[in-house]
């Protein structure tokens, strides 16, 4: 059985819905990677190092997660941490096309790495990091929708961008 697998995504920022997949991930392989791509063409909300450590700091209760940051293509990173599963979350049909493809393209290029999809939980099947910062520009109640600390960091980025 394959024990060390890749959580790779955008995380701008991680959310509840996040969290829900990197804990059930853990249940079920050894070593979870929670990879968060820095996209060096495309300007994120939080940078890199702010997404990191906010993930950091959500998974700090499981000995078995690392968090670490990468650009390019996936696979490599992938081979290059000598992973062999790459995970995924599936929220509404509206996901399936886009991972289809994306699993699709990364067997082609690693036939040896295979993605792993888990259905969302429920209670976290409309949440996205997009929805998260749309109520927050607002100032809504995010709370239910991110650890506390992401709700912090939330708020005073915006502050930061409005001033
Ligand atoms: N419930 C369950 N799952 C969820 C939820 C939720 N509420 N919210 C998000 N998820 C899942 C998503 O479906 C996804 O599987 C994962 O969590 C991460 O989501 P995001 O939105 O943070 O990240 P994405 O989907 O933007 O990440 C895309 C990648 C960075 C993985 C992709 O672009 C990539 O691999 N880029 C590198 C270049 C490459 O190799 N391209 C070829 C393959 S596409």
């Amino acid at each position: 059985m394959a024990n060390k697998a890749i959580y790779p995504g955008s995380f701008d920022p991680v959310t509840n819905g996040h969290l829900d997949i990197i804990e059930r991930a853990y249940n079920v392989f050894d070593h979870v990677v929670v990879a968060v791509l820095h996209n060096r063409k495309k300007e994120p909300f939080f940078s890199i190092d702010q997404r990191v450590k906010l993930i950091e700091e959500s998974v700090k209760h499981m000995p078995g997660v690392e968090v670490d940051a990468f650009h390019g293509l996936l696979v490599d990173y992938v081979k290059e941490i000598k992973a062999d599963t790459i995970v995924r979350g599936l929220r509404a049909v509206s996901d399936f096309e886009y991972e289809m493809q994306a699993a699709s393209i990364n067997r082609k290029l690693e036939p040896g790495v295979e993605t792993f999809f888990m259905m969302t939980n429920h209670q976290y099947s409309y949440l996205s990091s997009s929805i998260v910062k749309e109520v927050a520009e607002y100032g809504a109640d995010v709370s239910g929708l991110v650890p506390a600390h992401v709700e912090e960091a939330l708020r005073k980025q915006f502050e930061k961008k409005n001033r």
